[in-house]
Order: C-alpha cells, then sequence, then structure tokens
C-alpha cells in the first residue's frame, strides 16, 4: 500500500468551503494535521504567504499547496480512487463525474442563493417572497437528480462527490432553520414536493462525515455575526 500523504489544512471550523476539505478528509480516512485560521482578524503575512487570497481553506499535501475548495476535494478525490467519484477512465466514469459535476453546478446556481439572501439580508429582504422561488428551485433543478438516490447521490449507500461539494451547506441550511435564519416557508412544502430532496438532505446533515467538524452554536453566532456587519456596512453606503 502507498504511503499515506502528509496533509496539513488550514482551515476554519466555521467556514462551509472548509467543511468540504473536512468531508473528503473523513470519507477517505486522510489523516492531516490542521492549523486553524482565525478568520476574525486579518491574516497574518506567514498565511498569506500560504494563500495571498487570505481565504480558507489551503491543503498542504506532500508539500505542495492547493487552495480553493472545490479543487481540494477534486485532488483529494482524484488522489484517492474511492467511493467518492470514480477515476475519469473507470467504465462509466466520465459520465458518472459530468453527472457529479452537473448536480453541483445546479445546487450552487440555481438553488442556493435564494436561502443566502435570506440568510444574509438581515431581515432587509422579503423572505416570505423567496421562499417558494427556493422550493421551486429545488423542485425543478435537484428533486429530478436525486430519484436513485440511496440515500446518496446516484444510488450510492456511502457519499459521493456530490455530498463532499454541497454538504456543507446543506446541514448549515437544516441549522438555519433550526436557528429561525430561515422561516418554515422554505421547508414546510418540500417533503411533499420535494421528498426525494428532503430525504436526501436529511442522510447527508445526519452523516458522520459531515457531522465531524460542525461546531453548530458557534457557526449559528457567527452568521448572525456577519448579517448584523454586512447591514451596517449597507447602512453607511
Ligand atoms: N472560493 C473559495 C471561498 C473560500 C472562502 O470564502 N472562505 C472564507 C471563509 S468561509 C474566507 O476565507 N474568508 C476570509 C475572510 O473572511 O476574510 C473556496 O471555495 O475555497
Amino acid at each position: 500500500m502507498a504511503a499515506a500523504p502528509k496533509i496539513k489544512l488550514y482551515t476554519s471550523h466555521l467556514c462551509p468551503w472548509a467543511h468540504r476539505a473536512h468531508i473528503a478528509l473523513a470519507e477517505l480516512d486522510l489523516p492531516y494535521e490542521e492549523e486553524i485560521i482565525d478568520l476574525s482578524v486579518p491574516r497574518t503575512p506567514e498565511y498569506l504567504a500560504i494563500n495571498p487570497r487570505g481565504l480558507v481553506p489551503t491543503i498542504s499535501y506532500n508539500g505542495e499547496l492547493v487552495t480553493e475548495s472545490g479543487i481540494v476535494a477534486q485532488l483529494l478525490a482524484d488522489a484517492h480512487p474511492s467511493h467518492l467519484l470514480p477515476p475519469s477512465n473507470a467504465e462509466g466514469g466520465a459520465l458518472r463525474r459530468a453527472r457529479t459535476s452537473f448536480f453541483v453546478d445546479a445546487y450552487f446556481s440555481k438553488v442556493s442563493s435564494f436561502s443566502t439572501k435570506v440568510v444574509y439580508g438581515a431581515g432587509d429582504v422579503d423572505a416570505e417572497a423567496l421562499a417558494p422561488q427556493f422550493v421551486e428551485a429545488v423542485v425543478k433543478e435537484l428533486e429530478p437528480l436525486l430519484q436513485d438516490a440511496a440515500p446518496f447521490f446516484g444510488g450510492s449507500e456511502k457519499l459521493t462527490q456530490a455530498e463532499v461539494l454541497t454538504g456543507s451547506f446543506i446541514i448549515r441550511l437544516l441549522a438555519f432553520r433550526r436557528a429561525g435564519l430561515l422561516p418554515e416557508s422554505f421547508f414546510a412544502p418540500l417533503p411533499e414536493k420535494a421528498p426525494a430532496f428532503w430525504k436526501w438532505a436529511q442522510a447527508v446533515a445526519a452523516h458522520p462525515s459531515v457531522t465531524r467538524v460542525f461546531p453548530e452554536e458557534r457557526i449559528i453566532e457567527g452568521t448572525k455575526a456577519r448579517a448584523a456587519k454586512l447591514k451596517a456596512e449597507k447602512a453607511k453606503n
């Protein structure tokens, strides 16, 4: 067996993008060291030398620095072929990778903005007007792609790259509901109108690789603080 890679993850446990890397590492059972980057203060020159954009996550993989969560997750999946994502030269692999990418793209380009607007709009957006648009987007864009979920994407019993890339956002969606940051109107129609999505979302949010790094109270506190900051900045302009 090949030696385990030496991995260091520069992360914040509050960040959904960094959370993607944690989910992939958990699912691939890869040991890693982590360094927590405090996002509440300016980045140190040392961290800016590691990631000039100043964002988390960054991964050091056998000494090579890679940034951007989607690319970090891709590197991990490609370096460790597994149930997450087949190699492109495996039978059916290229098509499966395309289906996975399409699902992730559908979530981020067609669905996520409705909930994000409400959560970070700090009361300044009409949540009740956005809720039916969110539900409609879930029904139109995601529900058809989850018909064979078992309970994970593409008929998989185990998490896949689709969940690595969306799971941190799905678990937050449900946590924002519990915290009252998203109204019931976002969720009430889903069990009936998008039963496959609803079942999938519950399974994703309960999976140990998704819950492993998820300090819910701190995340809710941080989300409220960020929304308040954005509101104050808007009031100034
Ligand atoms: N496109 C980036 C986004 C990463 C990102 O926005 N990270 C946030 C935390 S969730 C960050 O590092 N923000 C720096 C800051 O707030 O100053 C990725 O996917 O890795």
